[in-house]
């Protein structure tokens, strides 16, 4: 990864069940180099880079001959806290962002404060408990585990929606298109923590 920006951070966490190396630089192009063992959730993954501009590197080896839990749950918690570490005081940025994000016939709602404050609000059902080989109720534990280490209060909602693929990847692409611009520099912030706080480390 290429860049001069300073908001670039590494993570290597290892345990029984998962060895995962993630880099972020969040000021990227929405470059990936992905690969966790699972095909769905690579895919996932590169939306996630892609349309938050982060560049990603995620390398995931973990216990898939028990399930993708492990997997899915460590790589978010991985690059919440490469986020965080590359976020670092938070000065000068955007802070808060939503969008409704559209595909075909599903409309899914992700509103975010990058507050140092970790909360989940998931208003998401699917109406099967797979696509694919991969379990729906993961997308949960990813988001979960990633707004918990990112210190990130994401509220996702999908308005609604039929096929399970589009649910999940319009959850991954609105979460990516607020990121992208909660973590942008405010032209006005200049250097400024965004609180009347004057933190937003939790
Ligand atoms: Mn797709």
């Amino acid at each position: 990864m290429a860049s001069s920006s300073n908001r670039i951070a590494s993570v290597e966490r290892t345990t029984k069940e998962t060895s995962i190396a993630v880099s972020v630089d969040l000021d990227g192009t929405g470059a990936f180099d992905i690969s966790t063992g699972v095909g769905f959730f690579d895919h996932m993954l590169e939306q996630l880079s892609r349309h938050s501009l982060i560049d990603m590197t995620i390398k995931a080896k973990g216990d898939l001959h028990i399930d993708d839990h492990h997997t899915v749950e460590d790589t978010g918690i991985a690059i919440g806290q490469a986020i965080s570490k590359a976020l670092g005081e938070r000065r000068g940025i955007m802070r808060y962002a939503s969008i409704d994000l559209a595909m075909d016939e599903t409309l899914t709602r992700a509103a975010l404060d990058v507050s140092g404050r970790p909360f989940l609000v998931w208003q998401v059902e699917f109406g099967a408990p797979k696509i694919g080989a991969f379990d729906t109720e993961l997308v949960r534990e990813f988001f979960q585990a990633l707004a918990q280490n990112a210190g990130i209060t994401l509220h996702v909602t999908n308005h609604y929606g039929a096929n399970n693929h589009h649910i999940a990847e319009t959850c991954f692409k609105a979460v990516a298109r607020a990121l992208r611009t909660a973590i942008e520099a405010d032209p006005r912030q200049k250097d400024a923590i965004p609180s009347t706080k004057g933190t937003l480390k939790g």
